[in-house]
């Protein structure tokens, strides 16, 4: 690809660049962003990706910032065992038709099971690829075998975050340590899997910390193929409840860096949206975000509903002017 030299692919960002880009005047990094992302991508192609929650609540791992760990019992939330294939597949269809080219798969687990459960996930990609989806799971820690199953049975992506920058990373999960966390990214990668690799913001890191992170996703050779940039959902009960809200200007300072330092990557606006106004959701679109969740809930928190999406994509389509002259 002859891209200009400022829009070339790199990977060996430091974290002090990626920091002075992040702090550029709002408007010059908001302009970078764009350029690139208009480089790279259609603009007008927002990725819809489904997400469903195949097996809630009682997870061993202690990640402060989730509903779902066992630790943290004053959370309200019914647990739920592995849903069966067909609920699945039936979700997947409705989600189809609702227009989600993408089918995510979300599991409160520490790592795959190595017992049947396993078995009837590989089933549920399967058949979510045979719905004509991309599919995409998220199971926790995986091996380089599961891995390569997930690869037969037509698996496009899969989920692990590295969730923050590595010093950061250790006040907020103790169970399970960074280097485990790029080892499962290295079987993901082994088994020729898309990698689905992020994080989140709003947990009391530092611009620092964010910029760690990117550094640490912009290393990946090849980048990762999507990265979801989620906004602390703080739900009441976990360690993280009481963080106050991210600035929605401090979202889109992040989208714009990730797309700056990843042109390729489909950047995903994830958790948090719910939170946004139409107009800030779509400044980050601006800032280099090409794809949302879509659908009324995350994995147990609500997403944004249907009627803010119907406005939000009614109002990135072309207008129709012969409509309103008529009006
Ligand atoms: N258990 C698996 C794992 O951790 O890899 C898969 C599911 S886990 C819920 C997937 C990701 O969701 C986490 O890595 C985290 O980035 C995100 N997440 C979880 N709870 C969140 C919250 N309250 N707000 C924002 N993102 C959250
Ligand atoms: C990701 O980065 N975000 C999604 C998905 N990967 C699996 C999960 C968001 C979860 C938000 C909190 C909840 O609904 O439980
Ligand atoms: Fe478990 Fe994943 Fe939640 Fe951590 S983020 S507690 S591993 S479900």
């Amino acid at each position: 690809m002859n891209a200009p030299a400022d829009f070339a692919i790199r990977h060996d960002w430091t974290v002090d660049e990626i920091v002075a880009l992040h702090d550029l005047p709002l408007l010059d990094l908001i302009a970078q962003a764009n350029a690139i992302h208009r480089r790279y991508h259609d603009v007008n192609n927002v990725q819809k990706a489904a997400l469903m929650s195949i097996k809630t609540g009682g997870c061993p791992e202690d990640c402060s910032y989730c509903p779902q760990s066992a630790h943290h019992r004053e959370v309200k939330l019914d647990r739920v065992d592995l849903l069966e294939t067909k609920e699945v597949l039936a979700a997947a269809k409705v989600a189809k038709d609702a227009g989600a080219d993408r089918f995510c798969m979300g599991a409160a687990w520490r790592s795959a099971p190595k017992d049947k459960r396993f078995d009837d996930v590989v089933d549920m990609v399967r058949g979510v690829r045979e719905l004509g989806m991309e599919a995409c799971v998220t199971l926790g820690m995986v091996t380089p075998d599961q891995a390569h199953k997930l690869a037969e049975a037509g698996l496009t992506a899969y989920n692990h975050n590295l969730d923050t920058g590595p010093e950061f990373y250790g006040d907020i999960i103790s169970t399970r340590t960074y280097q485990d966390r790029l080892e499962t990214l290295k079987a993901v990668r082994g088994a020729g899997l898309e990698m689905c690799c992020g994080g989140i913001i709003g947990m009391g890191e530092s611009v620092r910390d964010r910029a760690g992170m990117l550094q640490v996703l912009a290393g990946f050779d090849p980048h990762p193929e999507s990265v979801p940039i989620n906004t602390l959902v703080a739900v009441e009960g976990t360690p993280l409840a009481e963080r106050e809200k991210v600035d929605p200007l401090d979202l889109v300072r992040m989208i714009a860096a990730t797309r700056i330092v990843m042109p390729k990557a489909r950047v995903r606006l994830s958790a948090g949206r719910s939170f946004l106004s139409r107009e800030a959701q779509i400044l980050c679109l601006v800032a280099g975000a090409n794809s949302i969740f879509y659908g009324e809930k995350l994995l147990t928190t609500a997403n944004a509903g249907e009627n803010e999406d119907d406005a939000l994509f009614a109002a990135l389509a072309p207008r129709d002017t012969g409509a309103l002259a008529a009006s």
